[in-house]
């Protein structure tokens, strides 16, 4: 089986990285678009226009037969258009996961971060307020400017991403919030910096496990076997931090190549 995943960057590798634990005998080619990366203050036109130029490339030069749009910013900007344009794919989307974190609170207040754009956007919207019913909750939503380019940068371990984190969590630590969505594929490379800021008993939600479940669930409804090698082709657009990739996928089979989309 052949699977394409795209982001504007770095960030979907997390999924990817969740995908190899469990996903098996199949091809990835993985789409970095840095060329027109970060996607969260763009358009929501300007994204679709991506998400659609990359879907056909994907599919004209890899013959895939589902596509991981491992972005929240670009799930809720394009997934409707994605799933009516090209309905013989399998396509799966990425979004903040509100719900888990409504399960898990104690102290019913739970922080969001994510862009500009997935917070603007009306899926998230609708999303949270059909979760509404579930438990009367407090999200604490942050829009994160500036933090995919500082872990593009590889600057995940520094004083300035630390600064930036600190200004937008200790009012989170400060309002009593146990629970925080990672509503952005980039968001788990920057754990770490997040539990020495909240303390280690913060839970941090992300998404990527439950992605790879359900990319493994539909692709052996459609008679994928899944067993065997999984190859990963990682493409960029513009530049990238190699170095980045292989801490992330700590993986020596893939191939990383630069590609104009
Ligand atoms: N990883 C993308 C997301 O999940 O929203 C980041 C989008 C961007 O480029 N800012």
């Amino acid at each position: 089986m052949k699977v394409g995943v795209f982001d504007s960057g770095l960030g979907g590798l997390t999924v990817v990285s969740s995908i190899q634990k469990i996903f098996k005998g199949a091809q990835l080619f993985y789409i970095a678009d840095t060329a027109y990366a970060p996607y969260g203050e763009k358009t929501p036109e300007e994204i679709l226009n991506r998400c659609d130029s990359i879907t056909r490339y994907l599919l004209e030069n890899h013959g895939i037969e589902a596509l991981i749009v491992a972005c929240n910013t670009a799930t809720s900007a394009a997934i409707k258009h994605l799933r009516e344009k090209f309905p013989f794919l399998i396509v799966i989307g990425t979004e903040p996961g509100v719900k888990p974190a409504i399960l898990n609170t104690k102290t019913l207040n739970i922080g969001v971060l994510a862009t500009p754009r997935t917070l603007k956007g009306d899926k998230y919207q609708i999303l949270v307020n059909e979760l509404s019913s579930i438990k009367k909750v407090k999200l604490h939503e942050q829009a994160c400017v500036g933090l995919v380019e500082q872990i593009e940068k590889g600057e995940i371990d520094t004083k300035e991403t630390f600064d930036m984190l600190e200004k937008w969590l200790e009012p989170m630590k400060n309002d009593n919030v146990d629970t925080i969505v990672l509503g952005c594929t980039h968001y788990p490379l920057i754990d770490f910096v997040i539990k020495k800021i909240m303390g280690n008993d913060i839970t941090l939600i992300e998404t990527g496990d439950a992605i790879a479940k359900r990319l493994k669930i539909l692709s052996e409804e459609k008679g994928h076997i899944n067993e065997g090698p999984l190859k990963i082709n990682v493409c960029h657009t513009g530049e990238i931090n190699r170095f980045m990739i292989d801490k992330i996928l700590n993986n020596k089979n893939i191939e990383v190549r630069k590609c104009a989309i």
